[in-house]
């Protein structure tokens, strides 16, 4: 449905007029930086590209007190009267500019025009109050942008996700009272010693009234977080909440300052991780996200996160992310500390935090952000994209499958030799239809190891489901994969002579039991509701998923795997998240085309449909996560919610 990019050079003008070390980082180039790189990658030619156009003065009093237009001589005069800001002759028209260009994105989300989209803007907006200018921002454009999406469209549940290292003070205190705006913020805090030093960007201001539980500060008490504790943030404090909260659109404070080398957040995340958190927003509200630029002070930094950041917006997938995927002791504790000021208010926290864990010291301590900004940054992933990004392989082409015209329905087998040595030790693929089904299913297989298909579906007659998956996971593994995960739903074993060499871990939903029988072999039951189906997914799949850092996913449907089809949607779309999108889908032959056709977008990179509004999980799969997470917390680090080990 594509990707809105909302920008105008005049935005630009702004500059600083006179010596301020404070302000001299918010500079023009960082736009055009932005912009140039998202151009030398043909990112920007891939979007619908729109000039951003002046907020009027009713838009701009949505959320400020009166603005007024000054005289050259009063600006200086001015800016002293506020923290962090220098106003040049072109501010106003800038940040109406800024003002303008998320609104224009908000309503090109709402009437459809497009799905998703980033505005590119100067000033930034999230520290700028009702009446006061603040920390280089004059008028709050994602504030704007929220109050214009409730008032024009009639929205009633937005979700604010403030990725900039600062907190957006703005932001929080202009709806701290309103329970339509949910307000997520981590940022650098020190424990109160980085600006704006604020008691109340601590986790324990939950919001007011109406809005108590509407406010999520997730304050950073250490510098140097990374990949690790930033995709933990949202799957153990963001994600829980934003679903239980079911917004219809998701507006992102996207800051870039929280990335590698920004001397401002003193962060070590690589651009990476902003293509995962937005892959991760993009399953919520029907996929309608906006970004609208705030801070962000490292241009090659800046440049590479926004060229992430709008490649996932588009479709793509996100690349794996590099380094060990381990969260530091601080991030933990300061997840868990927000996590308990938040839980009164949230049922998805609830049944988890009766019997907080014991915090324990000795974990991973943060390097601290010393260090230069990596390598990463200075080689930035050229492995090419696949010419292909999803295709289907099923047995008998389905005319009455739907699909986008960029999936391809693969028409290509395996050598019939080839296929029946692979099927040869297994009784199940002796019967012809069998056979046929294996050989589409190798050489769609042999494509994504080769690195001409991203991600695919197979099907299979259900009696040798699971005889074809282990012929997929020893070709896999024996072709090129260096880790492979295989999450598989319903009646599948684990292959009995799959090497426990710990380079596949397999990990079975269904049936009653939790049981880990060893570190890479997992097995849950498949909760029966929605809730227990997503604390599942975000408690137990994806951390374990995070940790392992597969090159490539399997994921099965086998027979009885009593899986809703906008529950597999969400596992699909989430899995994506891992191996750089290299994801095959089993099938049984018999699911319907409907269960195809969606699994299909989503791995090309359609959002899931929204799941409503989400049921609590049943005590017995609460049991269950507990359990498991006890059992695999020591190995797999990504599944830590807190500072917690399970006492032997
Ligand atoms: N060294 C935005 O990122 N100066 N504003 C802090 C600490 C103010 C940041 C000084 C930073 C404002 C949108
Ligand atoms: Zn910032």
């Amino acid at each position: 449905m594509g990707t809105a990019l909302v920008y105008h050079e005049d935005m630009t003008a702004t500059r600083l007029l006179w010596d301020d070390p404070e302000c001299e980082i918010e500079r023009p180039e960082r736009l055009t930086a932005a912009l140039d790189r998202l151009r030398q990658r043909g990112l920007e030619q891939r979007c619908l590209l729109l000039s951003a156009r002046e907020a009027s003065e009713e838009e701009l009093g949505l959320v400020h007190r009166e603005t007024q237009v000054l005289g050259k001589e009063e600006l200086q005069a001015l800016s002293g009267q506020f923290d962090a800001i220098c106003f040049h002759p072109s501010t106003f028209h800038c940040a109406r500019l800024a003002a303008g260009a998320g609104l224009q994105l908000v309503d090109a989300v709402l009437t459809g025009a497009v799905q998703n989209g980033l505005a590119l803007v100067r000033p930034p907006g999230h520290h700028s109050q009702r009446a006061a200018a603040n920390g280089f921002c004059v008028f709050n454009n994602v504030a704007i942008a929220a109050a214009h999406a409730k008032q024009k469209h009639g929205l009633h549940r937005i979700l604010v996700v403030d990725w900039d290292v600062h907190h957006g003070q703005g932001i929080q205190y202009l709806f701290e009272d309103d329970p339509s705006i949910l307000y997520f913020s981590w940022h650098r805090y020190e424990h109160g010693r980085f600006w704006p030093f604020l008691r109340e960007s601590d986790a324990d201001a939950v919001g007011r009234g109406q809005g108590l539980g509407f406010t999520v500060n997730l304050p950073w008490n250490q510098v140097g977080m990374g990949n690790a504790d930033y995709v933990a943030a949202f799957l153990h404090l963001l994600l829980p909440l934003a679903f239980e909260f079911d917004p219809e659109l998701v507006l992102v404070s996207a800051g870039f300052d929280s990335a590698i080398g920004d001397p401002e957040g003193q962060m070590q995340a690589t651009p990476e991780c902003f293509a995962h958190l937005t892959q991760l927003l993009q399953v919520l509200a029907g996929g309608r996200v906006c970004a609208m630029l705030e801070g962000g002070y490292h241009l090659e930094s800046l440049a590479e996160s926004v060229c992430m950041t709008v490649q996932t917006l588009l479709g793509d997938p996100a690349p794996p992310l590099s380094g060990s995927m381990v969260p530091c002791q601080s991030a933990l504790e300061s997840i868990q500390s927000a996590r308990a000021a938040q839980a009164p208010h949230w049922k998805s926290l609830q049944l988890q935090e009766e019997r907080p864990p014991p915090l324990l010291p000795g974990g991973p301590v943060c390097k601290g952000a010393a260090s230069a900004p990596s390598s990463l940054l200075d080689q930035p992933c050229l492995c090419p994209a696949p010419s292909v990004r999803t295709a289907v392989a099923l047995t008998a082409p389905d005319i009455t499958l739907v699909l986008p015209p960029d999936v391809i329905q693969q028409e290509g087998s395996a050598l019939r030799e080839e296929t029946e040595a692979w099927a040869r030790p297994h009784e199940s693929l002796a019967r012809e239809e069998a056979l046929a089904a294996l050989g589409k299913l190798l050489y769609l297989l042999d494509g994504m190891l080769d690195g001409q298909v991203n991600s695919g579906i197979a099907a299979t007659p259900a009696s040798a489901a699971a005889a074809t998956l282990d012929v997929a996971i020893r070709r896999g593994l024996s072709h090129g994969a260096q880790r492979l995960l295989c999450v598989a739903l319903g009646q599948l074993d684990r292959p009995p002579d799959l090497a426990h060499d710990g380079r596949s871990l397999w990990l079975n939903i269904r049936g009653k039991e939790a049981a880990a029988l060893s570190m890479f072999h997992v097995s849950t039951p498949l909760p029966a509701m929605t809730g227990g189906f997503l604390s599942c997914i975000l408690g137990l799949v994806l951390p374990l998923a995070y940790s392992f850092q597969p090159d490539l996913v399997l994921v099965a449907l086998g027979p009885g795997h009593g899986l809703q089809g906008r529950h597999a949607a969400l596992l699909a779309a989430m899995l994506r998240g891992l191996a750089g999108g290299r994801v095959l889908a089993l099938l049984e032959e018999d699911s319907t085309p409907q269960l195809a056709g969606i699994l299909a977008r989503v791995l090309n990179g359609e959002a899931p449909p929204s799941l409503g509004a989400s049921s609590v999980a049943s005590p017995e799969d609460v049991r269950a996560l507990m359990y498991l997470r006890g059992q695999l917390e020591p190995q797999w680090k990504m599944l830590q919610v807190g500072a917690f080990t399970p006492q032997k």
